[in-house]
Order: C-alpha cells, then sequence, then structure tokens
C-alpha cells in the first residue's frame, strides 16, 4: 500500500502543502495518497469571509476571525509566494496593502492553477487523530458533514494546518455580567459600522486592537478607546483615540481603569488574541503553546519532535506568513517523500530547544523579525522551494513598523519594491482612510492606470 498523508485544514497552510506536492508531481515524481480535510465548504482559511459569529451551518465553531474591510496589515511583498508573484496573477503592479477580497483572490489563484482541488474533502471537520505505536499508523475520524456520517481511516502522516487564530481568549473582568453596553470577541467583530457613533473600548494592544479600533475610527466611531495589560501600542492616535492601562472593573456603562480614570463606554471588543486549540489531537500529539514564533516541540518549527510523522504548518506567531508556510511545506514534503533524512530524537530535541531559547532571548520587533527570517532561511535550505530575498523583506518589515509608527492611519498609503519581481507598487488613488469600498472589484478598478475618477 502506498503511503498516505492527511493534511487537515485547507488555508494557506494547508493549500502550500497541496501546492508543494503538485510542484513534485510536475517534476515527474510520484505522490503518495494525500486527503485534505477541510470543515468548510471552500478553501482559504480565515480569508474566507463569513458573516456567520459563533456556530456555523454545521454547528461547528464559525473558523475566520476576519472582517468586512480588512486590508492586509503588513505589507504583499512580504507575503509574495516566490513561485507566484503578484504581478503575474493580477497582471499589472498592484499598491502595497491590498483588502482581503484581493488577497484571497491570489491565494486561490495559485492552488486553482495546481488542480490540487480533488485532493480536498469540504465540509468535514476533524474529530480526533490519534497514533498506534504498533501499526505506525494515525487514526483520523472526521465528521462527514455532506452525508451526515463519522469516517475514520489510517494515514502514515498527519500535517496540522489548521491555523491558530480562531478560537478566541477570552479573559473576565469585575463587573461585565451587568454591562450594558455591547461585549464581543475580535473574533465576533464583523463590520466596524455597527459602532457609527458609538465610544468603543479595545482590550489588547496587538494587531487585532490596532486594526479593529483603526476600523472603526475609519467608519465614524464617535471615540476608540485602548487598554492594555502590559505595555501600550504607543501610536499617535487622532483625535477621538487613546490609550489606557488595562480596565479594572464595569459598572453600568462606565468602566473603570487601572490608573484610577474612567469613561462611559458603549461597546467592548476584547482584542485579547487566540489560544492554540487542538481539540482533535490526542494528548501525545497536542501541540501546546502560547502565540509565539517558535513554539515548543516542533523540529524545525514543524515536526513534531517525538514523532516527526506528526507534522505542524503555520503555528508559529508571524510576521512571515504565506512565504513561510511555503518553506514549511516544501521542507515536509521533502521529509515524506524520504527526500530528508530526519536526525535522531536527541538531536531533534537539541535543535528545537536551542531554536526556543535564542527566541526567548529576542529584546525588540527588529531582533523578532531577524528571528523568523534565519528560521525560513534554514528551512529554505533543505527544499527546492525557490530561493527569496528573505532578509530584504525583514528590512521591509522594520519599515513597516517605522511607517506605522509615524502614522497609524497612513501606513497603508506607502509603496513598497517586490523582492521577487524588483517591481515598485503604485500609490493607492486616494489615501486607505478614504476608501471605504474594499471589494475585489472596486480595488481592481480605482488601481487601474486607466481609471478615471467618473468611472466610478
Ligand atoms: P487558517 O487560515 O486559519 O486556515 C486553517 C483551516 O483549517 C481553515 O480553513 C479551517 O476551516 C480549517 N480547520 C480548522 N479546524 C478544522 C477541523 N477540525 N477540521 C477540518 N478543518 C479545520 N496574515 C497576513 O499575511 N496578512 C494579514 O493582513 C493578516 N491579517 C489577519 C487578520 C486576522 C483577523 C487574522 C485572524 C489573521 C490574519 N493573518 C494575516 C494571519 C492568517 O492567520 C494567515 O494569513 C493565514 O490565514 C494562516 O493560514 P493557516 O492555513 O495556517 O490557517
Ligand atoms: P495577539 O497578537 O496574540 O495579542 C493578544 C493581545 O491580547 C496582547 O496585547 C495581550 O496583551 C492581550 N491580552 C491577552 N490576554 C489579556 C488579558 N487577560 N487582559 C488584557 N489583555 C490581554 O493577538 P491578536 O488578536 O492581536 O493578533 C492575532 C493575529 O490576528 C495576528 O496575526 C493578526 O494578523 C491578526 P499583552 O501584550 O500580552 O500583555
Amino acid at each position: 500500500m502506498s503511503t498516505r498523508i492527511a493534511i487537515l485544514g485547507a488555508g494557506p497552510s494547508g493549500l502550500a502543502q497541496l501546492r508543494a506536492f503538485d510542484a513534485a508531481r510536475r517534476k515527474g515524481i510520484e505522490l503518495p495518497e494525500i486527503v485534505c480535510y477541510e470543515k468548510q465548504e471552500d478553501w482559504g482559511g480565515q480569508w474566507n469571509y463569513t458573516w456567520r459569529t459563533g456556530l456555523d451551518a454545521n454547528g461547528e465553531p464559525v473558523h475566520s476571525s476576519m472582517y468586512r474591510y480588512l486590508w492586509s496589515n503588513g505589507p504583499k511583498e512580504c507575503l509574495e509566494f516566490a513561485d507566484y508573484s503578484f504581478e503575474e496573477h493580477f497582471g499589472r503592479p498592484i499598491p502595497s496593502y491590498p483588502p482581503r477580497a484581493v488577497l484571497l483572490d491570489y491565494i486561490k489563484a495559485r492552488v486553482e492553477q495546481s488542480d490540487v482541488r480533488q485532493y480536498i474533502r469540504f465540509n468535514h471537520a476533524v474529530r480526533w487523530v490519534e497514533y498506534n505505536e504498533d501499526t505506525e499508523k494515525f487514526t483520523v475520524s472526521v465528521m462527514n458533514y455532506t452525508e451526515d456520517k463519522m469516517e475514520t481511516d489510517q494515514f502514515d502522516y498527519v500535517v496540522v494546518a489548521t491555523g491558530h487564530f480562531s478560537i478566541p481568549n477570552v479573559p473576565e473582568f469585575e463587573g461585565l455580567e451587568h454591562f450594558t453596553g455591547r461585549v464581543l470577541h475580535a473574533h465576533d467583530f464583523k463590520d466596524a459600522c455597527e459602532f457609527e457613533g458609538k465610544n468603543v473600548l479595545m482590550i489588547g494592544a496587538s494587531y487585532s486592537a490596532e486594526d479593529i479600533g483603526s476600523q472603526c475610527y475609519k467608519y465614524g466611531a464617535k471615540s476608540v478607546t485602548f487598554c492594555y495589560r502590559t505595555a501600550p501600542m504607543g501610536f499617535d492616535w487622532p483625535d477621538g483615540c487613546e490609550e489606557k492601562p488595562l480596565m479594572t472593573r464595569a459598572e453600568g456603562r462606565t468602566i473603570h481603569f487601572a490608573d484610577g480614570s474612567s469613561k462611559e463606554i458603549d461597546a467592548i471588543v476584547m482584542c485579547t488574541g487566540y489560544l492554540h486549540h487542538h481539540p482533535y489531537l490526542h494528548d501525545d500529539l497536542r501541540l501546546v503553546s502560547s502565540n509565539r514564533l517558535y513554539p515548543p516541540n516542533l523540529y524545525k518549527g514543524v515536526l513534531w519532535v517525538d514523532n516527526p510523522k506528526l507534522i505542524f504548518l503555520g503555528m508559529q506567531d508571524q510576521y512571515y506568513t504565506f512565504n513561510m508556510f511555503d518553506a514549511q511545506a516544501w521542507y515536509a514534503r521533502d521529509v515524506i517523500l524520504g527526500e530528508i533524512q530526519v536526525p535522531d530524537h536527541a538531536t531533534r530535541r537539541a535543535d528545537a530547544d536551542a531554536w526556543l531559547a535564542k527566541e526567548e532571548a529576542l529584546a525588540d520587533h527588529d531582533a523578532e523579525i531577524d528571528f523568523q527570517a534565519a528560521y525560513i532561511r534554514d528551512l529554505l535550505a533543505y527544499s527546492d522551494y525557490p530561493d527569496f530575498d528573505v532578509e530584504g523583506q525583514g528590512e521591509l518589515f522594520k519599515l513597516w513598523l517605522q511607517h506605522k509608527q509615524e502614522d497609524i492611519m497612513g501606513f497603508r498609503n506607502r509603496c513598497y519594491a517586490s523582492t521577487n519581481t524588483g517591481t515598485m507598487a503604485p500609490e493607492l488613488p486616494d489615501t486607505w482612510l478614504a476608501i471605504k469600498d474594499d471589494s475585489l472589484e472596486t480595488f481592481m478598478a480605482i488601481t487601474d492606470p486607466n481609471y478615471r475618477p467618473d468611472d466610478a
């Protein structure tokens, strides 16, 4: 019987794995048997927007945490696939910060060209994975919602690509049970227009707080307050936005903060991050981690140290995204195909622990970027994934951080050159703050060099 691979999830990481295998097939390499289980009806993972909150049509937790009007929060030049440029896809250069729908179009097109959809069983939610030491096989149990039945199958390798920004981390605060406004987690935030004219509070000081707060400002919130546990984001926020230390308690509509101040608030958005949540993995296989650049127990950030037939993609906190998932997927593919020899347990453990120790010593964001670049550089040496200028993209990330410091509401108006094609991105026709329609059609129309505003 041929080697059998289960890929769990058809988001960017799972699709990277399918693309990696397809690239090998094109080179004449015989592929193992591949089955990809995806609980949604379509591919794209987080980028597959849904209006639903809570549970999906099958009663599974809604996966995507993305919302209307979400634009890339980093330059597209830092996430470009090394084997498929934005310019190749769109037929012309596009600005550096595209909206979600534009990125989804780009992600989907690469796999549509690869004919890998045949491997994916949509509407299949993975329920349980365990490993049998005697047979050296994984048993994977899934709920097939199309036929309304449980299915169980055996595999030699399991690739976990289910993401880790989906199940909310929701802390408790005194008095919330009596708070008369709205309380939601960032995962359930869908449309900033809901908060027009309202006083909103973001709890948290990372990407979600920064972006959802900015969205609320853009779409007409009366005021946006951010409150932090450890440190403020420290941006030069426009009038109507302010940062405060953490809220201590709610009393009616009044929110009290750790500095003794208080404010009337209509809605609270908990931008308090996500849990690494893998309830379908047996205790011996379960990755337990906070949101960090080097989750523990992963050799090369990918192979489960105690059983390298279990593979995790995209489990890191992310500066780099799509091209890092690719580097991981190409590496994993070559492990599965026997092109890369995996060292013994002690070597795997020592290597993973050494990266972890380096990660723990990182002093600032620039050092974190260099760390993730070095990690990707290390992986690239093992496979034939097209070499790309990882370090050059790292420098773009550092510029991006500077540009956010200079103007948090204006950084998306910046342009960068692709490290793959050398092409400089064109400017947006207007500022990010002014462009309210983020559909693919509108974005492509207004960024067309022949566009005349009267066409709109
Ligand atoms: P996901 O995209 O989460 O895909 C995982 C897939 O696994 C999903 O399709 C899901 O349905 C499926 N799945 C989960 N559980 C099961 C199960 N039990 N059974 C079967 N299938 C399952 N990255 C950027 O590069 N730029 C950005 O601007 C950006 N913005 C972001 C904004 C938000 C709000 C969030 C949450 C993330 C953002 N990211 C951004 C990061 C984003 O997570 C990655 O770009 C990318 O989507 C990660 O890909 P993934 O495949 O690892 O995980
Ligand atoms: P992150 O980046 O994991 O950040 C979580 C934030 O939530 C961070 O600022 C935490 O504060 C804060 N947090 C967590 N628990 C608490 C409690 N109990 N009280 C107060 N604040 C808390 O998650 P994001 O959602 O921002 O970003 C995740 C991804 O989504 C990212 O890749 C983006 O692209 C979109 P801390 O600073 O640790 O004190």
